[in-house]
């Protein structure tokens, strides 16, 4: 059997080579040549711990090999982006172009998997494409999708014990998928539709989306209330069915703050709590933009002086090296727009960053007069609290007011 990949970025490449640690023959396709390169020589292009270990293995033992073109294989899957185009419109082009790549390729028998997050009624629209140009295949190609659910920084763990929801677009289809996710998954396999599968990836982080949105509301209200918002929630998170998510900076990464929207434009009137969650999200972002400079100009009335400003933290979430649609990297932007001078930013995940000059995390904590947590990285909840400095926590590192 070979099992081809098209799409070697966070998630192909992970999925082809546990796939091929299980002792299968994968081809993995991507457009890029530097990527083809890289994964040839038995390297990687992506940060995951350990993945560089089973990629090698895998090369070495010829089970994995990378190209820029697809060939004739039995099981295809679909892992490309699929980004915003205009106003948060999904753009399925990726997918489209590599259904299209593969689509020549395609014999009686084979599977075609479609794994990237994608708009309801995706993987319908792509098997009547297939079988538009192939009429032959109809009946006889199973086509299916399965979302990939797993967390950045634990891929390869999750990768095979996470569940997966896995639906055809007939039940032969669903059948066939789940007979492929068998050789390398240890979670359940949850047979559905493909339509379900599709919504049920966008309604998991939906959901997380709707839940952080009601905790960032929470501290907004606080805020004006002079309550300890993270206080409250921990508080109110006593109750046994109560389970409170926590408030930060804005939501970010390349899923829950992109996921929702893919509802949202399919089903406009009937996803408002959805896309008002989205905005609730945004919003706290540059609210704390605002703040910012708020406190800025006040500690300039008071001193006669313009203030030091730290800004902890730029990654998207605590303890990683991703700036990819990171909110504390935007209020960062945001508020150094108009000037630079006064400003430290710190980022322990990083060694350096094209726009921003770093500084230290003790450095900038000694030396800053306002002091604000945009992500509550391990390095910052060993600092002690300074009554003599404006703190400002969005991230809750000390969890004080
Ligand atoms: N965040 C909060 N408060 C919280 C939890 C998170 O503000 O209480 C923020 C984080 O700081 C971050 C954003 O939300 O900015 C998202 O972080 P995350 O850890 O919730 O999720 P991601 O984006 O790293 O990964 C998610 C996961 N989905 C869910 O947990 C439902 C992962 O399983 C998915 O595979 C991934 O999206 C994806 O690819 O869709």
């Amino acid at each position: 059997m070979l099992v081809q990949f098209i799409g070697l970025g966070y998630i192909g490449l992970p999925t082809a080579a546990v796939v091929a640690h299980k002792g299968v023959h994968v081809h993995g396709v991507d457009v890029n040549t530097r990527v083809v390169e890289t994964i040839n020589k038995g390297e990687i292009h992506i940060v995951e711990p350990g993945l560089a270990d089973v990629v090698r293995e895998g090369v070495q033992s010829g089970k994995l090999q990378a190209s820029t073109e697809p060939t004739v294989a039995d099981v295809h899957l679909v892992v490309v982006p699929t980004p915003f185009k205009g106003v948060y419109e999904p753009d399925i082009s990726f997918v489209e172009a590599a259904t299209r790549k593969v689509l020549p390729l395609l014999k009686e028998g084979d599977t075609y998997i479609i794994e990237s997050t994608s708009p309801v009624g995706t993987t319908e629209k792509m098997a009547a494409l297939i079988f538009r140009e192939r009429p032959e295949l109809k009946g006889h190609l199973y086509v299916a999708y399965c979302p990939e659910r797993v967390l950045p920084g634990n891929v390869l763990y999750e990768l095979v014990h996470n569940d997966r929801v896995i639906g055809g677009i007939d039940e032969a289809s669903t059948k066939k998928a789940i007979e492929f996710y068998r050789l390398f998954v240890e979670g359940e396999l949850h047979a559905t539709n493909a339509r379900t599968a599709e919504m049920c990836k966008l309604t998991e982080n939906s959901s997380r989306d709707v839940q952080i949105a009601f905790a960032n509301e929470l501290s907004l209200i606080c805020d004006k209330a002079g309550i300890n918002v993270w206080e409250l929630i921990a508080l109110a998170n006593r109750h046994p069915r109560v389970h409170i998510l926590q408030p930060g900076s804005g939501v970010g990464g390349h899923c829950i703050a992109v996921d929702p929207w893919f509802i949202v434009a399919d089903y406009p009137k009937e996803s408002r709590l959805i896309g008002t969650a989205r905005e609730i999200n945004n919003y706290k972002s540059f609210w704390c933009a605002e703040k910012i400079k708020n406190a800025m100009l006040e500690f300039e009335l008071k001193h006669g002086r313009k203030p030091l400003t730290a800004l902890m933290g730029l990654a998207f979430k605590p303890d990683i090296d991703d700036l990819r649609e990171s909110p504390a990297k935007y209020i960062a932007q945001k508020v150094m727009q108009s000037e630079q001078d006064n400003f430290l930013v710190v980022e322990p995940n990083i060694k350096e960053h094209s726009v921003f000059k770093l500084t230290g995390v003790e450095e900038a904590y000694e030396n800053a007069d306002i002091i604000v947590f945009l992500v509550a990285h391990k390095e910052f909840k060993t600092l002690d609290w300074c009554d003599d400095k404006v703190i400002l926590d969005y991230a809750g590192v000390f969890k004080r007011n």
